[in-house]
């Protein structure tokens, strides 16, 4: 059967369990994650980088790749930026942010890095040296100022802060020094920018991390003001952990800002999301779905609002294709919970139906959308078939001819 009479097939079933399936097909088409810089270069993992041909060498190789990711996917569009990595050498981003423009991409949140140079040994905000926090300070509101030139709204901040040994410093005063800095950066945010908090509950500090927790980063942002909200990094948490519930809690207190899609099975933030646990991710965005679809009306604009980006820095499975597939996963997270026929789940719910409830939801997860992606991908003008497109596209052999094989670009041990 063609992709076109199955998708006939679907759309009639769905239609049938009371799904406005062109409102589906319209949101798909809206979709929008942001991919990273540091994904496309030989970057990566605590251990050892293996590097990878044709990894990009430049932040502009990286914003062509990102471009092309876009092109292929069409649901793509910005890139991450990790200063300094990606700091232009004559400091211009505003021919920085022209260059992507011309690949119909933009530049997304801007990631500062207080955690790679000798000065943070013990720290940044958390640090007891007044001097080291004062660096920290500086940089990360010299990415404020970045932020304004590259034109984006949102600040991800993650601290490698902590410490690995009880007694070595006061937990008390750690909170306090980052409660103050994290204020002035909050008041140099540019007017529509905004502040994502990011927390990891441990490494590179095994004692205790300062930010370890969503309890922490919401605590934070609940001091700082509306601008300040909470980022969700996959990979942060222990295996146990019920990420969707943090997600739908955040939701209703206003305070989800954003994502880092990945997987947790690395214990960071390395592997292609949806690759171990696809469930998972659909339960995240069902709670998503059911945010922006409420009458609650904080929730709703806050999931209006979420930055859907990935933090992946593949080392064993090359580069482009990684970031495509995991592009498409969340395309593919992302229409199960659409189609979830959410009038009938809520009634069962209501009535205290469990296996009812938990079956209407499971049956959408259950569901092959693959058809009604391939209909959305035809409609927007981009391959059916992302990764078989890439594959024939020869752009993996060209990069590797024309970059051949560079040592670390932008990342961790670099
Ligand atoms: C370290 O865990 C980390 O991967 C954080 O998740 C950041 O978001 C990322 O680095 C980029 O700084
Ligand atoms: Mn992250």
């Amino acid at each position: 059967m063609s992709f076109s009479a199955a998708y006939n097939v679907l759309a009639e079933q769905l239609t049938r369990d009371g799904v406005d399936i062109d409102a589906v097909k319209a949101q798909l088409k809206q979709q929008h994650i942001e991919t990273p810089s540091w994904g496309y270069a030989n970057s990566g993992t605590r251990f050892k980088t293996f590097p990878h041909p044709g990894a990009a060498r430049s932040t502009r190789e990286k914003l062509d790749d990102a471009a092309m990711v876009h092109h292929l996917t069409g649901i793509a569009p910005s890139v991450a930026l990790h200063i300094p990595w990606d700091k232009p050498e004559d400091d211009d981003y505003d021919a920085l942010r022209q260059y992507a423009e011309s690949k119909h991409i933009a530049l997304g949140a801007i990631n500062p890095n207080v955690f790679q140079d000798e000065i943070y040994k013990h720290g940044s905000f958390g640090n007891p040296h007044a001097a080291t926090r004062e660096m920290a300070l500086d940089h990360i509101l010299e990415c404020c100022e970045i932020m304004t030139k590259t034109r984006s709204d949102s600040l991800s901040l993650w601290f490698a802060d902590g410490t690995n040994y009880a007694g070595q410093d006061s937990l008390r005063a750690r909170k306090k020094r980052f409660e103050e800095n994290l204020k002035i950066v909050y008041q140099h945010l540019p007017a529509n920018g905004r502040m994502l908090i990011e927390y990891k509950f441990f490494e590179p500090a095994f004692y205790s991390t300062d930010i370890p927790d969503w309890g922490v980063a919401y605590a934070l942002a609940m001091k700082l003001g509306e601008r300040a909200q909470v980022l969700v990094d996959l990979g942060h948490h222990a295996q146990g952990v019920n990420i969707e519930q943090i997600v739908a809690f955040l939701l209703d207190e206003g305070k989800l800002g954003g994502f880092h899609f990945n997987n947790r099975k690395y214990a960071d933030d390395d592997l292609i999301v949806g690759s171990v646990n696809p469930y998972e991710l659909f339960l995240i965005y069902n709670e998503l779905t059911d945010a922006a679809q409420s009458h609650d009306e904080l929730a709703r604009a806050t999931s209006q609002r979420v930055a859907y980006m990935i933090d992946q820095s593949h080392n064993i499975e090359g580069k482009m294709l990684p970031m495509i597939l995991s592009v498409l996963n969340c395309q593919e997270g992302y229409a199960k919970s659409l189609i979830v026929p959410r009038k009938t789940w809520q009634d069962a719910q209501a009535n205290g139906d469990v296996m009812g409830a938990h079956e209407i939801l499971n049956n959408a997860y259950k569901t092959d959308v693959r058809p009604l992606l391939m209909q959305v991908r035809a409609e927007l003008n981009v391959p059916i078939d992302p990764i078989a497109a890439y594959r024939a596209s020869g752009y993996e052999e060209k990069i590797a001819r024309e970059r051949g094989t560079a040592k670390q670009t932008g990342g961790y041990q670099s």
